[in-house]
This record gives C-alpha cells, sequence and structure tokens, in this order.
C-alpha cells in the first residue's frame, strides 16, 4: 500500500504533490495536498453531487406519465441512476473533509451552484428524448476526461458514472428517434423540444475559456483536462451527424463545417442568459430548490432512524 504523505511537512508534501501530478499519478485523501486544491475539488465535485440530485427533478416529473409501462421503467431507472450518481459524489467529497449535512445544507438555503441546464421546465414527453441526447451527450463529453482527474476517489467515481451516462444519452436519443419516424404531430413535438435544449445544453461546459477564472489552475492541477471551449467544440461536432440521423435540426443558422479547422462553426450563445440561470432567477430556480428542501424535511424520519439503528449496532457491537 502507498505510504501515506498527509503528514509531510509542507515543502516535502508539495514537492511529493507536484511529482505526483508530473507522472500522472492519482492523489489519494492521505496524501498532502495544497489547500487550493483541496478548496477547488470540494466545489466542484460538491456542485456535480447537487446538479445530479436536483437533475433528477425534471424528468422525475414525466414518471407518472411516460407513455408506456416500457418507458415508465426506463425512467425510473435512469433517475435512481442519478440519485446513486449524486452519493457517489457526496462520498468523494467527504473524503477531502466536508460534512455531508454541510453540503445538504449548502444546497437547500440555495448557497450551492448546481448545473444551469436543471433551471429549465420540462413541460412535454420530448424533453426526456432531450434530456438524455443533448444533457447526458454534454455530461459525457464533460465527464469522459473527468475519469482521469488527478484526485482518485473522483476519477474512480466518474468511471462507473460515465458508463451509465452512456446509457441514458442512448435512451434519449432514441424516444427522439421513436418521435420522428411518428406522426407530424411527434416530430413537431420533438423539433420543438430540441430547439429548447439546444443552447442551454452547450452552456453546462461553462463560460468561454476568456471569462472562466478556475479553468487554468484546474487544468494545471489535473483535474480539468480539457478548456470549456474544447469541449463545447467536441459535443457540437458530435451533434451534427447526430442530427443529421434523427433528422432534426439544430437551431443555430450559424453551424457549418469550416474545413480549416476541421470542426464546425457555431453561433455565439446567450451568456446574459447563463448569468441570469446562475443568479438563481432561471425559469426553474425557486422551484428546484423548493423542491429539495422539501424533500429534505420529510425525509428527516429516515434520517433519525438510521441514526438510530446505527447507534443500537455499535451499543450490541460493545456489549457483546
Ligand atoms: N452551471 O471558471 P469556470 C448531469 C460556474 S449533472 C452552473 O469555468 P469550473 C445529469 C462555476 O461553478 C452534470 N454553474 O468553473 C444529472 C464557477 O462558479 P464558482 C453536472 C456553472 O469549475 C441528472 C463559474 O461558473 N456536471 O450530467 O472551472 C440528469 C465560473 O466557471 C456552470 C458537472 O458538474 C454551469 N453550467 O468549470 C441528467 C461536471 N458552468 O464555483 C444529467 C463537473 C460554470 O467559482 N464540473 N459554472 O462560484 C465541471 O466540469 C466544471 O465545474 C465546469 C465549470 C465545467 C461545470
Amino acid at each position: 500500500m502507498a505510504e501515506s504523505t498527509e503528514t509531510m511537512d509542507d515543502d516535502a508534501g508539495a514537492a511529493r504533490f507536484a511529482e505526483l501530478l508530473a507522472n500522472e499519478h492519482r492523489v489519494e485523501p492521505t496524501d498532502w495536498m495544497p489547500e487550493g486544491y483541496r478548496k477547488t475539488l470540494i466545489r466542484q465535485i460538491s456542485q456535480h453531487a447537487h446538479s445530479e440530485i436536483i437533475g433528477m427533478q425534471p424528468e422525475g416529473n414525466w414518471i407518472t406519465r411516460a407513455p408506456s409501462l416500457k418507458r415508465k421503467a426506463i425512467l425510473m431507472a435512469k433517475v435512481q441512476d442519478e440519485a446513486g450518481h449524486g452519493l457517489y459524489l457526496y462520498s468523494a467529497a467527504q473524503t477531502l473533509g466536508i460534512e455531508r449535512e454541510t453540503m445538504f445544507d449548502q444546497l437547500i438555503t440555495g448557497k450551492a451552484k448546481y448545473s444551469s441546464i436543471f433551471n429549465y421546465t420540462t413541460p412535454t414527453w420530448a424533453d426526456m428524448g432531450s434530456i438524455g441526447w443533448l444533457v447526458d451527450g454534454a455530461a459525457i463529453c464533460n465527464q469522459v476526461p473527468l475519469c482521469r482527474a488527478s484526485y482518485g476517489p473522483y476519477g474512480r467515481a466518474m468511471v462507473r458514472i460515465c458508463k451509465e451516462e452512456s446509457f441514458h444519452q442512448r435512451q434519449g436519443f432514441e424516444i427522439l428517434l421513436q418521435l420522428m419516424r411518428g406522426t407530424d404531430a411527434q416530430r413537431a413535438m420533438a423539433q420543438e423540444s430540441v430547439n429548447r435544449w439546444y443552447a442551454p445544453a452547450l452552456m453546462m461546459f461553462g463560460p468561454p475559456d476568456d471569462d472562466s477564472p478556475n479553468s487554468k489552475q484546474s487544468m494545471a492541477w489535473n483535474i480539468k483536462r480539457f478548456s470549456n471551449d474544447d469541449l463545447r467544440q467536441r459535443f457540437v461536432d458530435m451533434l451534427v451527424p447526430q442530427a443529421e440521423i434523427l433528422g432534426i435540426t439544430l437551431p443555430d443558422p450559424d453551424i457549418a463545417w469550416n474545413e480549416g479547422r476541421g470542426h464546425y462553426d457555431f453561433g455565439e450563445l446567450d451568456w446574459a442568459e447563463f448569468h441570469e440561470v446562475l443568479a438563481g432567477r432561471g425559469p426553474a430556480n425557486a422551484i428546484r430548490v423548493a423542491r429539495r428542501r422539501t424533500a429534505h424535511e420529510e425525509g428527516a424520519w429516515v434520517r433519525e432512524a438510521a441514526r438510530a439503528y446505527a447507534d443500537a449496532r455499535s451499543t450490541e457491537r460493545i456489549a457483546s
């Protein structure tokens, strides 16, 4: 087993930390790490965990109304996967010294950020297709490189999360494909939904690189492996041929293949809207946080029962 470096003095610890990064090795919870690295990881991992938990709501909205038993079973499994992702990520953040209760508190009091995308509403069934295809698709582009994040518990959690996300993306694509092969009304519903989700999905990657205060340091620490704009480009390049297969039009007249760059060009995004959503003024911010707070309060008895059970077990163990 690797020796713990947690107790090294700062100079020796910093040298060892730099060596781990230079050799593309993982940093583990018992290793010495700079305070900024710890704080950045707590920020990113907890925001990611919150996104998974809040992200259950827009789809949870459709579980009782899914159009068939099969669709309902698939959607329930997907939403349960998201709860699981949230739990792995809260556990990974806890290894950095933050309590889970503190993170929950930050979320339900509106102090914590979570992904902007979950502040949009899901008025139609086609939105389940768009979330899978576009939101989970963006999540995969962003998260596959995070499997190589330098912090061990985060990178390892991401491996399983990414496997599940790719199933989620395929199921969303398949919902849209079915609608596009259906009636005129179904095709119109799919197109209208993609029109609403496309730009917010591109904004999931975060602000443009020259307006991203955290990217440079996070890349130097091998947490982020690609810049926000690079990942956004990768996503657009992936979407265009998939949209052709679906027969869906991406709602951006500026999309065009650029032979010189070897990538698709695409239009400017509305960053004012992104900042409004981050400031808590998106279409569903208030609903999402209020719903989470109610669920947390209504779940108090579960936490009390789990605590009482754990206390009883430890008393039993001491007595035996
Ligand atoms: N939404 O310097 P930047 C899912 C914030 S869940 C909200 O570029 P960074 C799914 C950013 O936090 C997917 N805030 O930051 C679940 C920072 O603010 P603070 C969630 C955003 O960290 C259920 C400020 O803007 N994925 O897939 O270097 C159902 C400046 O940004 C956003 C993750 O969490 C945003 N979109 O890069 C279906 C992935 N973008 O903290 C699907 C992990 C930026 O300084 N996270 N901000 O106050 C990351 O990869 C990075 O944190 C980001 C941002 C690329 C998101």
